[in-house]
């Protein structure tokens, strides 16, 4: 991509209604733009980080055998009349009349959905277990949106539902998707920690919250220290029996809330850590709350009438966008991840205009393509200095620099966005490392 032609939008100041480091640093990169309240556009480079998100978590859903399906925004009121949450959901939901009277909602989540179509679709024990997710915008009323994508009005949530015969078979559905959990965090560089959890609207009663620390974080948790060790996370072989991989991280303490325990806490001396997380995912195992007030029932083995078990499981995509910047960032700017980076390099030509610097950025940009490098090619006339600031803003992991200094020695720098790391190397090299 070329820089002069494309939409990035920076700000050098910082934006005065921001108040954490991600919504300012959204903002500034230019990701994001506020519509109205909690409801925002997303530009190319935020756009392109959400994607990314979004794929790491549709491949870990699709690993464990879960169908992705795409679910309406608008829903019928009557189908939250039949669970009794059309009335009980309260002015979060958002509600809707259409031309012809009818009152319809602009979904906050999708139980009464999937319930609907699983109880239409599926009779027989033999046609279970169905696990199902999409990936879809949710609308929640919030009373005070805030932090900017953080806690949004709109906001992109994948939600996943199973329908299982039996307390067992949801038991190991609700491992399989904590187990994905752990895998699907880890792949964007976060640390989550599973806590027990209150299952508030959804229901149920065995929950998992999945928390990422951030100074800026919403809710104060605590936890035992091993969580924050990366070593001991790491020993864990997240392939490995599932059960014992639940229990090695379910038999730590892990609390938020209602649910913390002040016995335990004294016990933990000083292994106990409290801090601020940000909530990035939640699952639910919530048995036959929506099977049973809706009629998702299947003939059972011996003829009987069985009322599925049922779970859901969410994990708030455009949230993590801010969560994961929340983690990784310094004071220049964001630190991408490369795995959910927008771009993998940005290539600084530092005199656009000399024919031997555009030469050598031309032919670097298309071997750097060539070889698979995703390059954001900064080709504007303008300071090396905002050049480099910018670079520096928008944190894609590497950046190559091509000045008319070291081109005359036949070299350009790279540089490590994370570490600052900088390395004098030929085109050739640099087209070696950053592709290796
Ligand atoms: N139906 C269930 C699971 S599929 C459900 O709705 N769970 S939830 O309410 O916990 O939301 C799932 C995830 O969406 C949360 O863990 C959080 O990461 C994200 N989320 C919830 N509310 C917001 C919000 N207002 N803004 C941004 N993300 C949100």
């Amino acid at each position: 991509m070329r820089l002069s032609q494309y939409f990035l939008p920076t700000l050098k100041e910082t934006p005065s209604e921001a108040q954490i480091v991600s919504h300012r640093l959204m903002l500034r990169a230019g990701m994001i733009r506020q519509s109205s309240a909690g409801i925002y556009s997303w530009l190319p480079l935020g756009f392109r980080v959400m994607k990314k998100i979004e794929q790491i978590v549709r491949e870990e859903q699709n690993a464990i055998g879960v169908h992705e399906m795409l679910m309406p925004t608008i829903q019928p009121a009557d189908l939250w009349r039949q669970s009794g949450r059309y009335d009980s959901y309260g002015p979060e939901m958002l509600r809707i009349t259409d031309r012809h009277d009818r009152d319809m909602l602009y979904g906050p989540t999708n139980e009464e959905q999937i319930t609907e179509i699983f109880r239409d679709a599926v009779k027989s024990y033999r046609d279970l277990p169905q696990h199902l997710y999409h990936i879809q915008w949710k609308f929640r009323d919030e009373v005070r949106p805030r932090f900017g994508v953080m806690r949004g009005r709109e906001f992109l949530m994948k939600d996943a539902y199973s329908f299982d015969l039996d307390f067992e078979a949801a038991k190991t559905t609700y491992n399989k998707q904590f187990v994905a959990y752990l895998k699907t965090f880890k792949r964007m560089g976060l640390t989550a920690i599973p806590m027990q959890a209150e299952s508030g609207p959804i229901g149920g009663d065995m929950s998992h919250e999945f928390v990422i620390l951030a100074v800026t974080g919403e809710s104060e948790i605590a936890c035992h220290r091993d969580f924050l060790d990366n070593d001991w996370l790491d020993n864990i072989d997240l392939e490995g029996d599932l059960q014992v991989v639940v229990n090695a991280f379910t038999d730590k303490y892990a609390a938020t809330d209602e649910r913390r325990d002040p016995e335990i806490e004294k016990t933990l001396g000083d292994d106990l850590v409290v801090a601020r997380g940000i909530e990035v995912g939640h699952i639910f195992y919530f048995g036959k709350k929506y099977s049973e007030t809706m009629g998702a029932v299947v003939t059972g083995p011996n003829g009987e009438d069985v009322t599925v078990e049922m779970g859901s499981y969410g994990i708030g995509v455009s949230r993590l966008v801010g969560g994961i910047i929340e983690a990784s960032h310094d004071d220049d700017g964001i630190i991408w991840p490369q795995s959910v980076a927008p771009f993998q390099a940005g290539l600084i030509n530092l005199k656009p205009g000399d024919s031997a610097c555009d030469e050598a950025c031309e032919a670097l940009y298309q071997k750097l393509i060539d070889a698979g490098v995703d390059v954001l090619m900064d080709d504007r006339d303008a300071r090396a200095g905002a050049k480099f600031a910018d670079m520096d803003l928008i944190g894609l992991p590497w950046q190559v620099v091509v000045g008319p200094k070291g081109l005359k020695d036949g070299i350009v720098e790279v540089k490590n966005r994370a570490t600052g790391e900088r390395q004098e190397v030929t085109p050739e090299d640099a087209v070696k490392k950053l592709a290796g």
